[in-house]
């Protein structure tokens, strides 16, 4: 490798290095926890502590850091989700796709979730998550019973998975991805791009 390809790299790394802050929702035994060691690990355990208040995760995908703040479902712990989800890159809200009862409690939580200011306009990721189950909703269902349809400030997506299958998790690592890859573009463009474009152009083409 000559020294214009090292320096290249190493002005990719430098100004490629993203890093992004997500926020887990959703009621409890929804499997939040669950996916966040699916995303880290790709480890799965029937056998999970309902998490008092919230844990922070940090984990890093190829040149993405993802700091994740698993938030605790119970009902006492909702009231502290606004504050954690205020200035992230996303909101991911976790369903139990295959729980229908607490499907319309999910709902009402979701909703009053994004009527506050400081959340207007973060990007929601819902999953629905047990699908490994054969009570598990469809998509469509799950859409309607959620009313995500009415959502019309925000990017709002939805996935079905299984943490206990590993099924969709690499999609949902590809959404993150391409969220903060979009975020830090812009940065980069912003500050750097002005004084150096075509060295900039070039950064982008070979990545
Ligand atoms: N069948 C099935 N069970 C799952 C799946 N994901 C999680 N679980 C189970 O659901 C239960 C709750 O999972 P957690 O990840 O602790 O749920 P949580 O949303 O973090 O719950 P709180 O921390 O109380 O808010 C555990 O017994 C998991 O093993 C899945 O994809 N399929
Ligand atoms: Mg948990």
């Amino acid at each position: 490798m000559g020294l214009w390809d090292s320096l290249l790299n190493w002005l990719r790394s430098l100004f490629f290095k993203q890093e992004m802050e997500l926020s887990l929702v959703g009621l409890q035994n929804a499997g939040k926890t669950s996916l966040v060691n699916a995303v880290a690990t790709g480890g799965y355990s029937e056998d999970m502590i309902p998490t008092v208040g919230f844990n922070m995760r940090k984990v890093t995908k190829g040149n993405v850091t993802i700091k994740l703040w698993d938030l605790g479902g119970q009902r006492r712990f909702r009231t502290m989700w606004e504050r954690y989800c205020r200035g992230v890159s996303a909101i991911l809200y976790v369903v139990d796709a295959a729980d229908r009862d607490s499907i319309p409690i999910a709902k009402s939580e979701l909703h009053d979730l994004l009527t506050k200011q400081s959340l207007a306009g973060t990007p929601l990721l819902v999953l629905g998550n047990k699908i490994d189950k054969s009570e598990a909703v469809s998509k469509q269902a799950l859409v309607d019973q959620l009313g995500l349809e009415l959502i019309k400030d925000r990017e709002v997506c939805c996935y079905m998975i299984s943490c206990k299958d590993s099924v969709n998790i690499d999609v949902v690592i590809d959404w993150l991805i391409k969220h903060s890859r979009t975020a830090k573009r812009a940065t980069t463009i912003k500050y750097f791009g002005v004084l150096y474009p075509k060295l900039l152009n070039k950064l982008v083409v070979i990545r």
